[in-house]
């Protein structure tokens, strides 16, 4: 009997974070508030040091990694500072906090100069970005205006067997079809039908596994969660992926 063995793919280790919204404003006076945007800081640092820890090949935000446009060059600059620290691969999504309208931040500021191991997607009708040296593929659609009109599924290509297919999106899941009273609609069958190993979601807040059929898809939630809660860390998700065993997905700490 011959079987038709489908193309081995190298073992993949992936980080996914979105909703960091770095310099939110907390409310309070100013004083709370540069404690809330330190606080924020500190938080993404223990981002970046769990992909180190967590040895992974690539780091995933999807969406949403400042929490508006206006963010000072010194947030921006301390970003950066942070991604260099990695040697893995990074690509950012933008969300609705941080899309690409007018004077957005990924306009003004060159995130992939002299970091080439960054990589932010700004391609309107998507945009495939390519990994032939870990097996893997990452696509996403980058926002422009977040309304219901904008559909961050849309038009994702077919999937390549050669290669772990991962797709990032960030916008409101809809478990059935129906006319979006909300932005940025993802719906349940267009999840299904990509036929992708994972699709790494940002936009709610809350750790949710939104999995359709064979495709693995997770909201990670937001890393701080609550300002003075009990808990002010959540945490990130880390996908493994093999071959053999298939996709494994596990919260990890930030502390
Ligand atoms: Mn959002």
């Amino acid at each position: 009997m011959l079987l038709v063995m489908p193309p081995s793919r190298r073992p993949l280790r992936v980080l996914h974070t979105a909703d960091v919204h770095l310099d939110s404003d907390g409310g309070g006076n100013p004083g709370q508030r540069a404690a809330h945007h330190e606080h924020g800081r500190r938080v993404f640092q223990r981002i970046v040091d769990r992909a180190l820890t967590d040895k992974v090949d690539l780091l995933l935000i999807a969406g949403d990694l400042f929490d508006h446009n206006r963010v000072p060059d010194e947030t921006v600059a301390f970003v950066r500072t942070e991604l260099e620290r990695l040697r893995q691969a990074v690509v950012i999504l933008p969300g609705n906090h941080d899309s690409l309208r007018t004077n957005a931040i990924y306009d003004r500021h060159d995130f992939t100069a002299g970091a080439s191991h960054v990589h932010v997607i700004r391609r309107m009708n998507g945009e495939t970005i390519d990994f032939p040296e870990l097996d893997v593929v990452v696509w996403g659609r980058a926002m422009e205006e977040h309304e219901p009109g904008f559909r961050p599924l849309a038009d994702i290509p077919g999937r390549d067997d050669r290669r772990w297919c991962l797709a990032m999106a960030h916008g409101f899941f809809y478990e059935a079809r129906q006319r979006p009273e909300r932005s940025s609609p993802i719906f349940a069958d267009e999840v299904r039908d990509t036929g992708w190993d994972y699709i790494a979601l940002g936009h709610q807040h809350v750790l949710t596994n939104v999995s359709q059929g064979r495709v693995a898809a997770y909201y990670a939630g937001a890393p701080l969660i609550e300002w003075g809660g009990g808990h002010p860390e959540g945490t990130v998700l880390r996908i493994d992926f093999s071959a053999e065993d298939g996709i494994r997905v596990q919260p990890r700490p930030l502390d």
